[in-house]
């Protein structure tokens, strides 16, 4: 499910998230890829954006999986291996609160972790005045981030240049 909202939420964040990003995709273990999010498929439109780039570490097996919830939806994906995830956080001005595994580059938007195609898709649809768009940690239950049947309730938040953020989707 997803509301949008429409006032400016900020939540306390990053403790928790740092310690996820280093425990890296640990819940995914087991976890078979969920065949759902190909029913969300549809809807990259000719006109939007179709090729984006990932920057993911070597050893990220949830970023991985990621990628194949992109693929499903339509997205065509430049996969980039780095060893150095902060240095590409850095150039695509990730705000540190939000940051999550990998890093994508979807047209003029930066897109950071396990977002729903469906987010992404939206993005692209209203172009909104942000810098992008991010999931901080990485929630049980997001795209790539499968555990059974469990999902963690998540914020998608905005962020813009100047490092303001707010809540973009909820997810639970
Ligand atoms: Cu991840």
């Amino acid at each position: 499910m997803r509301r949008q909202f429409s006032k400016p939420k900020v939540f306390a964040l990053g403790i928790a998230a740092a310690s996820l990003v280093l425990a890296g995709c640990a819940a995914t273990v087991g976890s078979a890829p969920t065949a759902s999010s190909s029913e969300e498929a549809v809807g990259v439109e000719a006109a939007l954006v179709s090729e984006i780039t990932v920057f993911r570490s070597p050893t990220c097996g949830c970023c991985g999986k990621w990628i194949e919830h992109a693929e499903a939806a339509g997205f065509q994906v430049k996969d980039e291996v780095t060893e150095d995830m902060s240095a590409i956080k850095q150039t695509y001005g990730v705000p540190q609160s939000l940051t999550s595994c990998h890093t994508t580059v979807v047209g003029d938007y930066v897109v950071e972790g396990h977002i729903p195609a469906e987010d992404v898709q939206r993005l692209l649809t209203e172009k909104p005045d942000i810098a992008g768009i991010a999931v901080p940690g990485m929630p049980i239950g997001s795209p790539g981030m499968e555990s059974g049947d469990y999902t963690e309730p998540y914020t998608v938040f905005s962020f813009t240049e100047s490092g303001e953020t707010a809540a973009f989707a909820e997810h639970s």
